[in-house]
């Protein structure tokens, strides 16, 4: 471990934010507003990388850039993600420990930017030859076409994640790659019947109706207009400097590339969507090969079955809506995980060999809106999660490498979120197990009911407010309205509407819906909906939205546990999607909720710094007539004589195992500048002798 002056450039700010001195919270702001004003974005806390998202293309990330990060030690040069992924990646290679790449943050601090910076670092770096070119290729095109149906224009970000992802990378036993899994968690589909004012539906619509070619749109039965479609809002349909149909040309040669083959498929799926909303049944028939009376049949009558009983009610204009627009909304959703899969058949590794792993997190980023609904209120219980094991990893790495070396372990209070994951995920007491129990009691179920409960079981957690919860501090609070409810996360204080909560979590599509599409004509429909086929029909209900979310999530969790982390935390400079703009509220808002000062605090926990006892004897040696050139005895010894010598106070450091520990960082720049003016005096020495030779 080398400290480069660049870490230490009082121009730019410090580079390691534990070298930071005096340490306060304004002191780190400033450090990371100096560095962002000279066009550093990068800032570390000890292994920590700080991203703060520039809103503007750098030139640093050029192949010149990747073969400079290439094989160098983490300090060596300043901060970069691609240190971070090239130690990542070595690690893996060289010592063969499994990796995850955490990288949190919320909406629009730059993390799906930052997944795609490491990844293209790490292909870059592994392995040569067609083979594995080939399938370095197969692992970046995933990107643009999941992007192109996952993304969306959101009022946070132009180009929002609306869905989960966590992508292994596999390798073999050299370091070169082999292949990969990507798993997607709870899609946002709402989105596909309804978006917020300002906001888009996902881009692949705009891309079709911008990019597809004439005969495509006719055989689509589609039309160019933007506007002549209800479930495209009419305010936004474009994006400040994004070109929908090139983008449209872009994700057809990726889809190919993925072998998402044939395409057309995709297309009809799509194009139906758009029509259902017109209530174009027609065309949907004739895109999807069902038989027109069946379609209308199913958008009429909903059967309820019970063992041996049927019983057919028709449905009313707003329960016909509502069919449709679920419909809508599940075919979307299950044509997305269909394109996982198929992505995922594409990307597998060929070979049964015993893999390495690099997994890459970007899920979508903590989001408060004007309305928050059941999806910000899943999107925000993940970066709980990721907030949790955070602390769980960082505090538990630290407190280990403090026993392992033997040295005092001082505790840092911590604002621990443990108790607000509880909130939600509790077993008994938690929102989505009573959320869960309304959805499946018998009677009369509302949102209000389950608001209702939410009062009884959780009024008095610190976390949670309503109005209409027994605890007397929150009656007056009029900005609180009687249908919401409002939890104090980590990041912030959400107010949730539970209007839609229960449906949203039931999530179901009425079966006479599902039996329409398994008989189509079209081989993807038919497979979409299985549950369709009346010879498979399963009485059981299927698991609620939130208990598959929350296992999933508890799987990644646990997954991520095993393997060695590396954080990225990502900060949004403001909020106008604007580059050279640094608003100090806005970044202390979040250095606060993501704990980056304890993080810095828990790093130094009174030592600040720590070298193994071998890179300091020989970084400092120079600064000891009898370490220097050459000290004979082991490096902890050496280190002794050294700063004996030097005098540096005995209460400035501890010896461990393997590592000397510095408690202040002024001990470190008080070795780094006499080593600096050791240097100077020997180039002046060096060139007397050599004048005094001529
Ligand atoms: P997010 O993933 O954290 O939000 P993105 O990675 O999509 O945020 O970043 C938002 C936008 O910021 C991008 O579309 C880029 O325009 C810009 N940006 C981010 N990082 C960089 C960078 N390193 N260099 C240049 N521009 C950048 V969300 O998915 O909404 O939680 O859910
Ligand atoms: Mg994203």
């Amino acid at each position: 471990m080398e400290v480069k002056t660049s870490l230490l450039d009082n121009m730019i700010g410090v580079g390691d934010m534990v070298l930071l001195e005096p340490l306060s919270e304004e002191s780190f702001i400033n450090n990371l507003k100096k560095r962002f004003d000279h066009s550093e974005i990068y800032t570390y806390i000890g292994s920590v990388v700080v991203s703060i998202n520039p809103y503007r293309s750098l030139p640093i990330y050029s192949p010149e850039k990747v073969e400079e990060y290439r094989n160098r030690n983490f300090y060596e040069l300043s901060p970069h993600i691609f240190a971070l992924s090239d130690e990542a990646y070595r690690s893996l290679r060289d010592q063969d420990k499994d990796q995850c790449i955490l990288i949190t943050g919320e909406s629009g601090a730059g993390k799906t930017e930052a997944s795609k910076l490491v990844m293209s670092y790490v292909a870059a770096v592994c392995g040569k030859g067609a083979e594995v070119n080939q399938v370095k290729e197969q692992l970046l095109q995933s990107n643009p076409v999941l992007e192109a149906f996952g993304n969306a224009k959101t009022v946070r970000n132009d180009n929002s994640s609306r869905f989960g992802k966590y992508m292994d990378i596999e390798f073999d036993f050299k370091g070169d790659p082999l292949g990969g899994v990507i798993s997607n968690y709870l899609l946002e589909k709402s989105r596909v019947v309804k978006q917020p004012r300002g906001e888009r539906n996902f881009h692949i619509f705009y891309q079709i109706l911008s990019g597809a070619t004439e005969d495509m749109l006719n055989k689509l039965k589609l039309q160019r207009d933007f506007s002549r479609y209800n479930y495209l809002s009419l305010d936004s349909s474009r994006v400040n400097g994004v070109d929908d149909a090139v983008n449209f040309r872009t994700v057809r040669v990726r889809e190919s590339m993925a072998q998402l083959n044939p395409r057309h498929m995709t297309q009809n799926c799509k194009a139906s969507i758009l029509h259902f909303q017109e209530w174009e049944l027609k065309e949907i028939c004739e895109l999807t090969g069902i038989d027109q009376s069946v379609l209308e049949r199913a958008f009429s009558f909903r059967t309820l079955e019970a063992k041996q009983e049927k019983v057919s009610t028709t449905l009313n204009v707003a329960q016909a809506y509502y069919a449709r627009d679920a419909l809508a909304k599940n075919l979307y959703s299950r044509l997305f995980s269909w394109l996982v899969t198929r992505i995922n058949e594409s990307i597998k590794a060929q070979t049964k060999v015993r893999k390495k792993v690099m997994g890459v997190l970007d899920i979508y980023g903590f989001e408060i809106f004007e309305d928050n609904s059941f999806e910000q209120f899943i999107i925000n219980y993940c970066n709980e999660k990721l907030q949790q094991i955070f602390i769980e990893l960082t505090l538990k790495e630290e407190q280990e490498e403090y026993i392992r070396e033997d040295i005092e372990w001082t505790h840092i209070e911590y604002f621990n979120n443990a108790i607000i994951c509880d909130l939600i995920e509790n077993n008994q007491t938690g929102i989505l197990a009573m959320l869960d129990e309304e959805c499946l009691r018998p009677g009369t179920v509302t949102d209000d009911t389950f608001l209702e409960k939410l009062n009884q079981v959780c009024a008095t957690h610190q976390h949670f407010e309503s109005r209409m919860s027994k605890c007397s501090r929150f009656l007056n609070d009029t900005s609180l309205p009687h249908s919401c409810f409002r939890i104090q996360h980590y990041a912030g204080k959400v107010m949730y509407q539970v209007e839609g909560f229960v449906d949203k979590n039931n999530d179901l599509l009425y079966r006479d819906l599902s039996q329409a599409m398994w008989k189509a004509n079209h081989s993807l429909i038919k497979a979409l909906f299985p549950e369709g086929n009346p010879a498979k029909i399963n009485l059981k209900r299927p698991p609620t939205a939130g208990s598959q979310f929350k296992a999933s999530v508890a799987t990644l969790m646990k997954n991520l546990q095993t393997k060695n982390p590396n954080y990225i935390r990502c900060i949004k400079p403001n909020d106008k999607k604007a580059a050279h703009i640094f608003s100090d509220a806005l970044v202390c808002h979040q250095v606060r909720y993501l704990g980056l000062l304890e993080n810095v605090r828990v790093r130094r926990a009174g030592y600040a710094f720590r070298q193994p006892y071998e890179l300091c004897l020989e970084r400092y040696k120079m600064l000891c007539k009898q370490t220097w050139p050459h000290w004979r005895g082991p490096a902890r010894a050496g280190v002794e004589v050294l700063f004996n010598e030097l005098e540096i106070p005995v209460e400035e450091y501890s010896y461990g195992r393997s590592k000397i520990f510095i408690r202040n960082p002024r001990t470190l720049f008080k070795l780094e500048d006499l080593r600096k003016q050791r240097l100077e005096d020997l180039a002046t020495l060096i060139q007397k002798i050599y004048r005094g030779w001529k």
